[in-house]
């Protein structure tokens, strides 16, 4: 099974900061693709729910020093 989330990402100021978040969220197990859109300040992640959840993904993305909100 797989679930999409798309995030509100905050404070990315460079293009290494979006590069940064793809490859965090991506050494995720369970974490199945990730696109990171510096301009919208959006991240589309598909997962696996049986493997991690949403708040893990949040985390992460807190880990790396950014504020992440789900949108849908
Ligand atoms: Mo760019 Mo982002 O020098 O954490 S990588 S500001």
């Amino acid at each position: 099974v797989k679930e999409k989330i798309d995030l509100s990402i905050q404070g990315m100021t460079c293009a290494s900061c979006a590069q940064r978040i793809e490859k965090g969220l991506k050494q995720l197990a369970g974490v199945n693709s990730v696109h990171v859109n510096l301009a919208t300040e959006k991240a589309h992640v598909t997962y696996s729910p049986g493997a991690i959840q949403r708040k893990d993904l949040i985390a992460k993305v807190e880990q790396l020093g950014y504020e992440a909100t789900i949108r849908s």
